[in-house]
């Protein structure tokens, strides 16, 4: 019997399993998340690829996920990835809420998905299956985890006083130690900066007093051609907490705006203001110019943010080998570090003293500095110790524990 026979006597057959074939293809792709966002184009942006969520198919969704094509599309990508903006190209509150989610991805590389409703022609009955999830019918429409965590307000809130950062955390989508380890890197990275700019302000733009300080610096800008200045807004960070908290750290001031100049801080507005109306703004601006900086100053300047206990000494010094022997006994009984420049060694002692007087308006030896700041002189050290607020200090500072 030859083969066209055979295939006539089977067409029934043949045609049925093409049939399904056919059906289960069309199936397949209708529940593809990434065929439709495929056809989609570019747009819709798909940060999490490969291979996340693969424990993710057996969460649950709300009961009232609805039916329909729509509301199987909804469905499916609230799957398949963990944040999900349903957001539309033309909304302005949808741009403000995808950036600061691109902030957190910068900042912790966490990564969300972004359908963009109005590039797809059911976009009416997205919005409708996305109104029985959230409470609002409106873009954008946030979800974490397949629960709506709100729109463009509610997800700023939660930014604000640190909700979103304990959602992700509580999601395991940014793990505590990730935290961690930020926070020291900030630390790091804040003094740096501090030290490498002439003027650093910390605080919100948004801010009147931070407006006012920037504004003052600013006007400074003509006179000092060149001026390092940077302002840090909080507003613009995803980490704006922990940034809060290490410029809190290593200031002593509670809260923003803060002004360093010449890598030492001078309080806030008011403490800017003060030093703009005496004159000495001006001089410290001066003073601070890096390329003004001898060799010496630049080193004294290093050694203070490159080590959390700094001492300048000189070997002949009855009150510095003092602060030597409280400092070792403290390093034997609680491990405290410090490191120790020896003046008198240098290749230029009266630099080195010029620098110090520069930076904390001390000119006698020794010159103990706790991150950043100069905590005094020997003297000052035995009576802090005599009182406990060294230890106290030190403990905060996460240096004894
Ligand atoms: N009260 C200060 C006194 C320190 C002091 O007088 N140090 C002397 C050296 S022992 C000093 O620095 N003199 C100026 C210099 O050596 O340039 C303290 O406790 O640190």
């Amino acid at each position: 019997m030859s083969l066209a026979v055979t295939l006539y006597r089977h067409r029934l057959v043949l045609a049925l399993v093409l049939a399904v074939g056919t059906l289960c293809l069309l199936s397949t792709r209708s529940f593809s998340v990434d065929g439709v966002l495929d056809a989609l184009g570019d747009d819709s942006r798909d940060r999490p690829r490969g291979g996340i969520n693969r424990h993710w198919p057996e969460a649950p969704l709300p009961a009232d996920a609805g039916q329909g094509p729509a509301s199987h599309f909804v469905q499916s990508v609230l799957r398949k990835h963990r944040i999900v903006v349903f957001s539309k190209t033309t909304c302005p509150h949808c741009k403000a809420t995808k950036a600061l989610l691109e902030r957190y991805h910068g900042q912790y590389g966490l990564r969300y998905m972004v359908v963009e409703a109005d590039q797809r022609k059911d976009m009416d009955d997205v919005k409708h299956a996305l109104a029985s999830l959230c409470q609002h019918s409106t873009f954008p429409s946030v979800f974490v985890d397949a629960r709506c965590i709100g729109g463009n307000d509610d997800v700023y809130a939660k930014h604000a006083n640190g909700d979103l950062q304990q959602i992700f955390v509580e999601a395991g989508l940014l793990p505590r130690s990730k935290l961690e380890q930020h926070k020291v890197a900030l630390l790091e990275s804040t003094r740096k900066l501090i030290a490498d700019n002439s003027v650093t302000v910390y605080g919100r733009m948004a801010d009147t007093n931070a407006a006012k300080a920037a504004a003052i610096i600013q006007g400074y800008q003509h006179e000092h051609a060149g001026l390092a200045y940077r302002f840090i807004d909080l507003d613009e960070r995803a980490d704006h907490l922990q940034l809060a908290e290490v410029v809190r750290e290593i200031s002593g001031q509670p809260s923003l705006p803060v002004v360093f100049v010449g890598g030492s801080e001078v309080g806030g507005y008011k403490g800017l203001q003060r030093l703009h109306a005496s004159g000495e703004l001006s001089k410290r601006l001066i003073d601070t110019k890096t390329s003004e900086q001898s060799a010496a100053e630049r080193k004294v300047r290093q050694l203070i943010q490159r080590n959390r206990v700094m001492v300048f000494s000189k070997t002949y010094c009855p009150y510095s080998s003092k602060a030597k022997r409280l400092l070792g006994k403290l390093k034997e009984q609680h491990g405290l570090q410090f490191t120790v420049l020896e003046a008198d060694k240098e290749a230029d002692p009266m630099e080195v003293k010029a620098a110090l007087g520069k930076i904390s308006g001390r000119l006698t030896f020794p010159n103990i500095f706790v991150d950043g700041r100069s905590i005094g002189g020997s003297d000052d050290l035995q009576a802090q110790h005599a009182s406990g607020e060294l230890i106290k200090l030190l403990q905060k500072a996460g240096l004894i524990s």
